[in-house]
């Protein structure tokens, strides 16, 4: 039989902690000797689900409008639909996956539910756990790393979650994180759950 996995799949505003607490979970389980692996936006809207921009290039702006990703509602449930074939094929693997996206629409996060806990694998019975990163916007917006809410309110960025495009907070997480509290604490919570539940 294989080793059963899990996805962690973090979901909160731009600037709410995600990759950062999803890094230091990682870091936690390889000195566990644990299996993970983080999928985040550096690694995927850069790659996997590239926008219109990187794709014209190589493939003209046609096709590269019709297949790049940006961030309408349609775009964010394609891009979070292909993070979670992807994060079902690591967890198969045995591999944790840790995943940090806005993810903003509880739809498109209950189906990359669905999908990994039927079980892609045979005789696999992997698990999902939402981890709702709730730091209220004003800190996101006083953080606010990449300047990207400055722009929003500027007008410069249409459809900002959290400013002029929805967020639908989960009803029942798994984890439920307090954002503004320390990266190591909300990282030592994840990691107390994992424990808690057989996973490491
Ligand atoms: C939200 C946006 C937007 C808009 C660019 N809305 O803080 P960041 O920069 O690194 O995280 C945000 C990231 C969101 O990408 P995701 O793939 O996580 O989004 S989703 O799950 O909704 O598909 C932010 C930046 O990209 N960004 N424009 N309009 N965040």
């Amino acid at each position: 039989a294989r080793p059963r996995g899990c996805v962690v799949w973090f979901t909160g505003l731009s600037g709410s902690g995600k990759s950062t607490v999803a890094n230091c979970v990682d870091a936690k389980l390889n000195e566990l000797s644990a299996r993970s692996f983080v999928l985040d936006g550096d690694n995927i809207r850069h790659g996997l689900n590239a926008s219109p921009e990187i794709l014209a290039p190589i493939h003209g702006d046609e096709f590269a409008k019709r297949f790049g990703l940006s961030f309408g509602p349609q775009d964010r449930e394609e891009n979070i639909r292909r993070i979670g074939c992807v994060a079902e094929i690591f967890c198969s693997s045995g591999t944790i996956a840790l995943t940090a996206f806005v993810s903003p629409y509880r739809a498109d996060r209950d189906r990359v539910r669905d999908l990994v806990t039927r079980g892609g694998a045979e005789g696999s019975e992997n698990e999902f756990v939402e981890v709702f990163v709730d730091t209220p916007i004003e800190i996101c917006e006083q953080r606010d790393p990449k300047g990207l809410y400055k722009k929003a309110r500027a007008g410069e960025i249409k459809g900002f979650t959290g400013i002029d495009a929805p967020y639908e907070a989960p009803a029942k997480p798994e984890i439920h994180l307090q954002g503004d509290l320390p990266v190591e604490t909300l990282a030592d919570q994840v990691i107390a759950w994992l424990k808690d539940k057989g996973k490491l």
